[in-house]
């Protein structure tokens, strides 16, 4: 039986292979774990509790906020708190970005952007819901509080990004840059454990993930390029949990999908906290995150916390031919 690798034995092995590396980004890592240890008893145990339902207010996407999502929040600001590593973090539960107290007087260089508990309205039914991070330097002074520009830097400037998928395991996925790694809860010890090193997505898949039942809410090369799909005998697969979608295609290839509707002219899904980790992790497992105008999303200038943007995202090649499909069709149009 090979040898188990923890998640922490991974981190500190990772860090002596960078040269420049001086443990900061190690023990927020490691912190990051452990609060998605404590949302995942939670989770696991949801139903069970008083923390099912919603909590009678709504976030900043409009989605109305369940219990387990503040419950989420709560704890990654929380550990994030302890790591001193962290001045400051964006939710997807906060209006603003908050500052966090040095810890020991130690200066913190790093800022966390986060979605606690994507897919919240899958919670009461059951269904996978996930955590999103990335994680910036810091571009303000250490010297002084976080600022706005520490949070609205370019997705490309993030140093690390992942994701918790809280489903029939729970694994935590992420990448410091040098490609993507997956580790699997192990509740017999309470470790995540390297169950999916250096994953690589396919360059193509079976499937497609989008909201049909937006279709003709979808702008006309939209809806032709979904009609493609079909044509194609693609399978749709969409589950209404970002992480879980994005988790199928990181194994199963394939192609994901979040154009602008009427009810959301810049496509409802977040930049900061959703889809700019989840690009860096897409892009470093070998595929392709871009949005609807083909514009790296990665090279997108963010300008807001909320900020939202359309996403297509998923295999090299069924980006690519999603891109040249929709050149041809505008270029029809025009
Ligand atoms: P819709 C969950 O609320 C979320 O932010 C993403 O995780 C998911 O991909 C999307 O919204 C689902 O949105 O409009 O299809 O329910």
């Amino acid at each position: 039986m090979s040898k188990i690798v923890t998640l922490d034995e991974f981190i500190i092995k990772s860090q002596k292979e960078i040269t420049h590396a001086t443990g900061e980004l190690s023990r927020l890592l490691r912190d990051i774990g452990i609060a998605a240890k404590v949302i995942n008893v939670e989770v696991n145990k949801a139903g069970l509790g008083e923390i099912l339902g919603a909590a009678q207010k709504e976030n900043n996407t409009g989605d109305n906020v369940q219990k387990l999502d503040i419950f989420s929040n709560e704890k990654m600001i929380e550990f994030l708190a302890n790591s001193g590593e962290c001045c400051g973090i964006a939710s997807e539960e906060l209006d603003e970005f908050v500052t966090l107290p040095n810890v020991l007087d130690k200066d913190a260089n790093y800022i966390v952007v986060t979605d606690p508990l994507d897919g919240s309205s899958n919670i009461d039914v059951n269904v996978s819901v996930g955590t999103i991070f990335g994680i910036y330097k810091r571009v303000s002074s250490p010297k002084e509080d976080c600022t706005l520009a520490d949070f609205i830097q370019k997705g490309c400037e993030q140093v690390a990004a992942g994701y918790v998928l809280y489903g029939t395991s729970t694994i935590l996925v992420y990448t410091t840059g040098n490609g993507v790694n997956g580790f699997t809860l192990d509740p017999a010890i309470g470790e995540f454990c390297l169950s999916h090193p250096n994953i690589k997505m396919p360059e193509r898949g079976n499937y497609y993930s989008v909201n049909q039942g937006y279709y003709l809410k979808f702008d006309l090369e939209m809806r032709r390029y979904i009609d493609h799909c079909s044509d194609l005998n693609l399978r749709l697969r969409y589950i209404g949990s970002m992480v879980s979608d994005i988790h199928r295609i990181m194994f199963q290839g394939g192609i994901f999908l979040y154009p602008n509707t009427r009810k959301y002219p810049q496509g409802k899904l977040r930049l900061l906290y959703e889809a700019n980790p989840i690009s860096m992790i897409v892009e470093q497992a070998g595929g392709t995150a871009i949005n609807t105008k083909l514009e790296r999303i990665l090279d997108l200038d963010v300008h807001k916390i909320h900020q939202r943007t359309t996403v297509v995202m998923g295999s090299k090649a069924m980006v690519q031919e999603m891109k040249e499909f929709v050149q041809r069709y505008s270029a029809i149009e025009i």
